[in-house]
């Protein structure tokens, strides 16, 4: 049974009659280019295949129902304007998109997205909905409608499921194509597709999921923000992205904070060149020195995802990193096609030495964004 299937079988079984049709989104991982999107900053993601499938008909009566397996059932008035929990990322998109004579809706949800592994599950949901309401309600559907669209996600996910997040992962799941990396710049908004054939040139994009939850709603990421805005203040810039050294900033947090960021930036604008060029194997030592930078200078990483990089380097991968907003979740590591089973091998061993969480593997091969299935 495909995702698609499945999101239309529990419809029919939840709520005894068919959808007017299924919509799907995708996870992400991000090349490279992390803890930026907030600062101007550019970032280079993919989506990855595993995606989050909506069925959904519209109600007249302003109430939503979503099923989930996994989750709680939800049954909530529109009109409360308030949702607790995963949920949030449903009815919170549906408040601030607002779509034309939209009313209420019952959608089923099945998804291959892994949860809380820092591959997007959440931006997975909230596109999927949009783009359903967007077809539904005769929004459109072209670049600037997707950039409409992944605006309002962003705004319902800081404003109602309470994740102060930048837009990376909205962005990519809605504007992917398959076969391309997505470069995205967070200083005009503008964007470029640049081909990504990992595949074709016998390279692997491996993640690991290091099986450590994380949660962006807490504290940690609001405070990474906040330092860097300070830092920005400090700087006397509009954005870090116009600043070239971290070295006036007195303060040893925030100089850190800061050369994270305007290293990480000129690292992107430096990957999207290789990439353009075809030097995908070039990537590695970018890979490796962003890793470093999240680990010492933004202090985002953690034991789990420091030891999965270290092992999958150790093993012969290319170039390896923790993606996402970090404390737990997944790494990527670049592997020669040959490489992959002793890479996975080693993060696994590595893993089990320390007597952490076994982690869990997938391939991740650049895919399309939020569509009709
Ligand atoms: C999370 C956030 F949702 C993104 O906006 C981005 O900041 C990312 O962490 C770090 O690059 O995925």
């Amino acid at each position: 049974m495909t995702l698609a299937e499945t999101a239309r079988a529990r419809f029919t079984a939840e709520f005894g009659t068919d959808p007017e049709g299924c919509w799907c989104a995708p996870g992400r991982v991000n090349l490279i280019g992390e803890h930026v999107d907030y600062a101007g900053g550019l970032c280079l993601p993919m989506a990855i295949p595993q995606v989050t499938v909506v069925a959904v008909r519209r109600r007249s009566d302003h109430l939503l129902r979503v099923r989930s397996s996994g989750f709680d059932d939800v049954d909530l008035d529109l009109r409360d304007r308030h949702a607790d929990g995963w949920v949030a990322y449903v009815a919170g998109v549906i408040w601030t998109l607002d779509p034309p004579g939209f009313t209420g809706a019952d959608i089923a949800v099945a998804s291959d997205v892994p949860v809380g592994a820092g591959l997007s599950s959440s931006a997975a949901l909230e596109t999927s909905v949009a783009v359903a309401l967007a077809d539904l309600c005769g929004l459109p559907l072209d670049d600037d409608g997707r950039d409409r669209l992944a605006a309002a996600c962003v705004r319902a996910e800081n404003d109602y499921a309470g994740a102060p997040t930048g837009g990376l992962d909205q962005r990519i799941a809605l504007h992917a194509r398959p076969g391309h990396a997505l470069l995205l710049d967070f200083a005009d908004g503008s964007s470029e597709h640049i081909p990504f054939d990992a595949e074709a040139r016998g390279l692997t994009v491996l993640v690991v999921d290091t099986g450590t939850g994380h949660e962006l709603a807490d504290g940690q990421y609001g405070q990474r923000r906040r330092e860097v805005e300070d830092a920005t203040r400090l700087l006397s810039v509009e954005s870090l992205r116009d600043a070239s050294s971290a070295d006036p900033i007195d303060d040893p947090v925030l100089r850190r904070r800061a050369r994270h960021v305007i290293g990480e930036i000129a690292r992107v604008r430096e990957a999207a060149e290789l990439l353009r060029a075809g030097r995908i194997r070039d990537l590695g030592p970018l890979l490796d020195a962003s890793h470093r930078s999240l680990r010492d200078d933004f202090e985002v990483s953690c034991l789990e995802l420091d030891t999965a990089v270290d092992a999958a380097v150790g093993a012969g991968a290319l170039g390896a990193r923790m993606v996402g907003g970090g404390f737990g979740g997944s790494a990527i590591a670049l592997c020669e096609d040959d490489r992959v089973d002793p890479v996975r091998q080693a993060v696994a061993d590595a893993a089990a030495r320390r007597g952490l969480p076994a982690p869990t593997f997938l391939r991740a091969t650049a895919s399309g964004g939020a569509r009709r299935c």
